[in-house]
């Protein structure tokens, strides 16, 4: 059957949730113990594709639990560009390394050229506890059972976001949040038995040519992500874009034949929704992924209703399922195999 293994891989994100929270929660708080964070100057994470998307929302999370500055940037840049991308000599950085495989040779480079630069400690997250990156980094996040047969990312890239949220609010000694994320496995269990058909059907619906993905602040990275599974899945025209930024210059590609998916902040929603009223005006159709449903109903078409009550730092996986649910729907509708993307191997060797 076309897509059994992603299939498979998206429903059994609640299970696989459980896992994780179980197995960071062991190792997070042995590096928690390990590197105070007030002993680093930043926290740079670093990953190719997917994992550099994942590695954006982290450093958004961790500077915001934190309190300590943090970057996402592309494995690709520390290597090639270290005088634009690392700290200056002299600073003490802390390097999260964000890779299902562990094997991606971009992200090895990366360690190394952090390791030439820095004593800093270097912490992995991935789903392979033999892997490479494991076996060279001072300390590792894994999930197992994260691990995928597809291509693409699905509970590979949740699971590993959700152990970095479990190890970043002990190392911020935030207790409330961490055990609030013990709410996400039964809330993906509501939503992926009542919208995985309804989210299927609108991703495969005919009349999109374009799909667009707005996530702002920690949902920037999430919303890169969704862009990135509607390419891989369905080879889709697919764009991301913070929610304001889209009115800079972006709009302009908005017709009928465009879909757009809005992942709804807490602390920025009312001018989230503005924008989301204008884009309708110009034709487009709003899927909105909302915790609750807003009052403003001229601002979306339809919503994947979260309802997990839990805070945006803490939902972000949650966020993902309807945006994987879409491409995996498109995929299918086009024909396709999201098991097989076009021209993609799991791990880029270089
Ligand atoms: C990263 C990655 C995937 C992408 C593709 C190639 O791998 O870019 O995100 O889907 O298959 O590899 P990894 O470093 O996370 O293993």
């Amino acid at each position: 059957m076309r897509g059994q293994h992603t299939w498979s891989e998206i429903q059994s994100q609640p299970e696989v949730w459980e896992a994780a929270l179980e197995r960071a929660s062991e190792a997070g708080r042995h590096a928690a113990q390990r590197w105070p964070l007030v002993d680093f100057s930043e926290a740079l994470f670093v990953g190719c594709g997917s994992t550099h998307y994942l590695s954006l929302s982290a450093a958004a999370l961790c500077h915001r639990l934190t309190g300590l500055r943090s970057r996402g940037l592309p494995s690709s840049e520390v290597f090639l560009f270290p005088e634009y991308s690392l700290p200056a000599p002299g600073a003490s950085p802390l390097l999260v390394a964000v890779s299902r495989s562990g094997e991606t040779t971009e992200t090895l480079l990366a360690l190394r050229a952090f390791r030439e630069r820095f004593p800093g400690p270097a912490l992995t997250v991935g789903n392979y506890p033999e892997s490479a990156l494991v076996r060279q980094c001072d300390a590792a996040l894994v999930v197992p059972e994260g691990r995928e047969e597809s291509v693409a990312q699905t509970r590979s890239f949740t699971s590993m976001l959700l152990s970095l949220q479990v190890y970043l609010g002990l190392a911020a000694g935030n207790g409330t949040y961490v055990e609030s994320l013990r709410a996400l496995p039964g809330a993906a269990r509501t939503v992926l038995e009542r919208d995985s058909e309804p989210l299927q059907q609108l991703g495969g619906d005919g009349r999109f040519e374009t799909i667009i993905f707005l996530g702002s602040g920690p949902f920037y990275g999430i919303a890169c992500e969704g862009m990135l599974k509607m390419k891989e899945m369905s080879l889709s025209h697919s764009e991301a874009y913070h929610f304001l930024e889209f009115r800079h210059g972006p709009k302009s590609i908005v017709t009928q034949r465009t879909l757009i998916a809005a992942l709804l902040s807490d602390g920025a929603r009312e001018q989230e929704l503005r924008v989301l009223q204008e884009m309708r005006q110009l034709g487009a159709t709003v899927l909105l992924v909302a915790d609750e449903v807003p009052d403003a109903t001229d601002a979306y078409d339809v919503v994947a209703y979260l309802g997990s009550g839990l805070p945006e730092a803490a939902r972000l996986p949650l966020c993902l399922l309807p945006l994987q649910l879409l491409a995996y729907g498109r995929a299918l509708a086009k024909g396709l195999d999201p098991d097989r993307p076009a021209h993609l191997d799991s791990v880029v060797v270089l």
